[in-house]
């Protein structure tokens, strides 16, 4: 086992703020239980847990100009964008334990400052079942979860795309989508409209999972930093019960395996945000056991030794 993983830090973010269904917030815990920290520390990687973040508790009201606890969302990711970057400075490779995906916006804000000040290219790898490019006036839910990758480019409250000033944080060509099977019918307007690279299923069974993942991975190079936003529904409900809104015909366990090793390969990977992941509708845990073998994965481990 070489010295050449990166040090990295877990930051427990224990909230549905932005979900629609309660149960996220206990997703740090059931990673912690499923044995992540020890997984990673058994492959010689220095785990530091941070523990979980404080923050508002979930109103569950419904929504106001077309968000869902809008001010609890901005609090949370606020909070999180702090600890982000901290980590960050400190030479560490934060994993974020969601938490709903509405905590993309404040982990990858800090990731996109802090590539901004080290002159590094930043790649956000969004691996789900949906697109989260949502807006106000599109929402057919206000659940804040299905909107953080606009809000990253720009679209959504001044209080969420200047979340660390700037904004955008990232624009829609450092992303790739890799996974999208549900869409809502506006949201696909926003896509096309802002070019967003989406390798969806219908891609996926037609081209294979390794072509979806070199054309993901393109062009990446020595300086950039690959931020790789892991949605548990992603992943074939089947595989994968422990979500809140699972979506039929997703990704299989060998495909899912391929990607993570894939990024491996490309030793790029310098964030990662585990989300959505919801144990009150799991099956004892298995889809956070799942997660940390994927995880596993993304940290080299691989069937054979390829090093
Ligand atoms: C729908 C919405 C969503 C989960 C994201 C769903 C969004 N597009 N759902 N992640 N689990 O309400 O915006
Ligand atoms: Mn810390
Ligand atoms: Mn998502
Ligand atoms: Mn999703």
């Amino acid at each position: 086992m070489s010295n050449r993983q990166p040090a990295v830090s877990l930051i427990g973010v224990p909230t549905d703020i932005g979900a629609g269904a309660r149960g996220a917030g206990l997703g740090p815990e059931a990673l912690r239980i499923a044995g992540l920290a020890e997984a990673l520390a058994a492959r010689g990687v220095d785990v530091r847990d941070c523990g979980n973040l404080d923050g508002p508790r979930n109103p569950w009201t419904p929504p106001e100009q077309g968000y869902r606890h809008l001010d609890e969302v901005v609090e949370w990711n606020r909070v999180l964008m702090d600890a982000t970057y901290a980590e960050l400075q400190d030479g560490r490779l934060p994993i974020m334990l969601g938490g709903d995906h509405c905590l993309g916006i404040g982990s990858i804000t800090a990731v996109a400052r802090w590539c901004r000040e080290q002159g590094r290219d930043l790649r956000v790898l969004w691996l789900d079942a949906h697109s989260d490019f949502n807006t106000s006036e599109v929402t057919p839910s206000g659940n804040v979860h299905g909107m953080p990758v606009a809000c990253l480019c720009g679209l959504g409250p001044d209080a969420l795309t200047r979340l660390g000033g700037d904004s955008p944080a990232i624009c829609p060509q450092q992303v790739r989508q890799i996974g999208i099977r549900s869409v809502d019918q506006e949201e696909k307007r926003l896509i096309k409209q802002h070019k967003v690279d989406v390798y969806d299923m219908r891609y996926i069974d037609e081209a294979g999972m390794k072509r979806a993942v070199e054309a993901a991975l393109e062009g990446i190079d020595g300086n950039t930093h690959l931020h790789v936003s892991f949605d548990v529904d992603f992943l074939d409900p089947s595989i994968a019960p422990g979500v809140g809104t699972t979506v039929p015909g997703g990704v299989n366990y060998r495909e899912a395996q391929l990607v993570m090793e894939m990024i491996a390969d490309t030793g790029r990977m310098g964030s990662l945000d585990i989300v959505e992941l919801n144990p009150l509708l799991d099956n004892r845990n298995a889809t956070a056991v799942l997660a940390v073998d994927l995880v596993e994965s993304l940290f080299g481990k691989s069937t054979l030794m390829r090093d």
